[in-house]
Order: structure tokens, then C-alpha cells, then sequence
């Protein structure tokens, strides 16, 4: 069983050098396939990783993920990411959920990939409680990722890591898919997994930390993953119940981006990705195969006064915890909570009354220089 699984991977490798693959009225190019169902997620909030103006296929300033699309097409899984990945080497980490078991939380001894960058997600040590962790429901048994940048000599190229994510992390293979460049350029990995990018993208979400809207992109990332990548074993279990997730990260796999998908409320940059708990953030960050979002999520935040503290949240949110809501679309910046200048306010407490007469005649006579 194994010896002709192997013989059907190379049989595969073999054609994909010569050719982009066509998967029925579907070629793997980074473009979205006119057969692709609609998104299972579209994004509702605008990059704070940079919003892409350049509008080659290759090169890119920003990084952004505008909707997911997922489908299953002649024994593969594909995923097509709308969107662009910058490139300077920031990361897309990619999830899916496809069979029994998995990492509802990121352990720290998956397979040393990519700089281990995997584990660098992951929890610190065997008795951490620390750990990206997922929404309830989400165990994920493989992990893609895609990065792309110059390749020293000016030309635009794209490298591919895989990993399983076993329930026993140390039992799972993981390796590197190999390089391509954008469009039919594909990085075809060993296992089968082929990878395209098209950056193309200048639309979709705009720059910041507020509402937008990721609907009408056609170009990003897809991803093709062949069932027996997910059917490690060969068991033939059906594989119809798949769930996927992604996010923008830091080129060490250390500073997630405010880039996920299916998204998160309006929000900055999330940062250190062991203190991530999904299961804490509003809404549910996967997708599933069967999904179909057509509209983009709306959200009401603004800035929330908590005396001179400034957060971002919804309003109801905001009074529960006694604070004065700015209104929708407001932001935080210096002046939105600061105390009203008050020169007369002495010893800086709020008010102005005998204590900074008191604290004024204390220092009378004094010379300032
Ligand atoms: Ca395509
Ligand atoms: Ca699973
Ligand atoms: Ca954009
Ligand atoms: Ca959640």
C-alpha cells in the first residue's frame, strides 16, 4: 500500500515539473478558479501589516488576507487564500483540520521545520500552560507555510514548509516543499502539496486597525494538498469534514499580524504567539469546507475611555466596564483620553482646592532657575 502511494507521489512530481497542474477547470496559479466555490470567510478588518500597492504578481509591500475559498477536487484538498503575503520573509501560517485528533493547542515538540519556527508557536516546554491555542472544535493536523522574498539576486522567489501536527507531536513528519516564484511557478513539494502565489492584489482591505472589507479579490495563495498527505496512514477514511484557518506572522514565526481568517474583531497586531488564546478572541477563527460567507463581517468598535486608559472595543463592552465609548471609529491616539490641561492642578490630582494652595505656599520663596 505505502510502495504504490509512493509511486502515484512520484507519477505526480513528474508531471508537475513540466506543467502547471489543471485540476478540472482549475489551474494552480494563484489566481481563484472559475469553479471555485464562494468564500467560507471573508475579512472585515483592515492590515496593520502593510496594505500592498505595488500590483505585480511578484514583489509586495504588504501582507493581507481577504477571504478563503475551500473545495475538494480530484483527490486533493484545495484552499485558495485571497489576498498577498509581503516580501520580506513574513510568514503564512496555515492550519487544517482534517481528520481525528490533532493540536487544539501548538505543542512545543512537532518536527524542527523552518527554523523551528513551528515549535516557536508552540509551548515552551513539556509542562508549559502557554501555547497558541485554537477556538474549541479546531484540531489541526497539518500546518503549511509560505514565505517569499528577494532571492539575493533581484528575482522574486517562494518557499514552502510542511508539517503533520499528530495528537503525539513528536510521531509527525514535516520537511520543506521546496522554492517556486509567482503565478504557474509552483513550489511542488515531495508529498505532493503544491503551493502558488500571485500578489497582484490592490484592492481588498485597506491599512489600519479599523472595519473594511476583503470582498472581490481573485488573486493570493492557493494551496493544493493531496488526500493521502491528510490519510497518513492509508486508512481511506472519508475526508469531508475540513476546516481551515490562517494568519500573517513575523518572519521568525513570532509576532502574528492582525491578518487572520476567518477574522478577528477589529484589532491591532496580535503579537507574541504563545499568549494566543482563539478561544478568548470574539467569533470563531476557522472555516469549513461547506461554509459560504458572502457578506463581510460588521463591527461597531471605537475607542473606549477608562479614565486617561484608551482601548479599542464595542461599546456595550466598553460601559459594562465603566468606561466612556468615543463613538464608532474612534481611535486611540494621546489626546483621546488625556485629562483637560488644568495649570491651577498643583499636585496633579484632578481638581484644584486648598491642598495646591497648601502644596504652592510650601515651596513660596523658592528660586527657579
Ligand atoms: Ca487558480
Ligand atoms: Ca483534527
Ligand atoms: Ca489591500
Ligand atoms: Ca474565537
Amino acid at each position: 500500500m505505502y510502495m504504490r502511494a509512493r509511486t502515484v507521489i512520484a507519477g505526480l512530481v513528474a508531471f508537475c515539473a513540466t506543467t502547471a497542474t489543471a485540476f478540472g477547470q482549475g489551474v494552480l496559479d494563484g489566481s481563484l478558479d472559475v469553479d471555485m466555490p464562494d468564500h467560507s470567510a471573508l475579512q472585515g478588518i483592515a492590515t496593520n501589516f502593510g496594505n500592498n500597492d505595488f500590483g505585480q504578481p511578484g514583489f509586495c509591500n504588504g501582507s493581507e488576507l481577504n477571504a478563503v475559498h475551500i473545495t475538494k477536487r480530484d483527490g486533493f484538498v484545495v484552499i485558495f487564500l485571497a489576498g498577498n503575503l509581503e516580501s520580506n520573509y513574513n510568514k503564512l501560517d496555515l492550519f487544517v483540520d482534517a481528520r481525528d485528533g490533532g493540536q487544539n493547542q501548538l505543542a512545543h515538540d512537532n518536527p524542527d521545520v523552518d527554523f523551528n519556527g513551528l515549535n516557536r508557536m508552540g509551548n515552551s516546554n513539556e509542562n508549559a500552560t502557554d501555547g497558541l491555542k485554537f477556538d474549541e472544535g479546531f484540531e489541526p493536523d497539518i500546518w503549511i507555510t509560505v514565505t517569499c522574498g528577494d532571492d539575493g539576486n533581484g528575482g522574486f522567489v517562494t518557499y514552502g514548509t510542511f508539517s503533520e501536527l499528530r495528537t503525539t507531536a513528536s510521531e509527525g513528519t514535516g520537511f520543506y516543499l521546496g522554492s517556486g516564484s509567482s503565478g504557474s511557478d509552483v513550489i511542488n513539494g515531495e508529498n505532493g502539496i503544491q503551493i502558488a502565489i500571485d500578489n497582484s492584489n490592490i484592492d481588498g482591505v485597506g491599512s489600519g486597525i479599523g472595519s473594511s472589507c476583503g470582498d472581490d479579490v481573485n488573486t493570493g495563495i492557493e494551496i493544493a494538498i493531496p488526500e493521502f498527505a491528510i490519510d497518513w496512514n492509508f486508512e481511506g477514511f472519508p475526508i469531508d469534514n475540513v476546516k481551515v484557518m490562517a494568519f500573517i506572522n513575523g518572519n521568525g514565526h513570532d509576532f502574528i499580524s492582525n491578518q487572520v481568517i476567518p477574522g478577528i474583531p477589529p484589532s491591532d497586531n496580535l503579537g507574541e504567539p504563545r499568549g494566543i488564546d482563539f478561544g478568548l478572541i470574539p467569533g470563531i477563527q476557522y472555516a469549513s469546507l461547506d461554509d459560504v460567507v458572502t457578506d463581510c463581517p460588521s463591527y461597531a468598535y471605537g475607542a473606549c475611555c477608562l479614565g486617561e486608559i484608551c482601548t479599542f472595543t464595542d461599546q456595550e463592552n466598553c460601559e459594562l466596564g465603566g468606561g466612556d465609548y468615543q463613538g464608532d471609529d474612534s481611535f486611540c491616539d494621546e489626546s483621546t483620553c488625556a485629562a483637560p490641561d488644568c495649570a491651577t492642578d498643583v499636585n496633579s490630582d484632578g481638581k484644584t482646592d486648598v491642598d495646591d494652595l497648601l502644596e504652592l505656599l510650601s515651596e513660596f520663596g523658592e528660586i527657579c532657575n
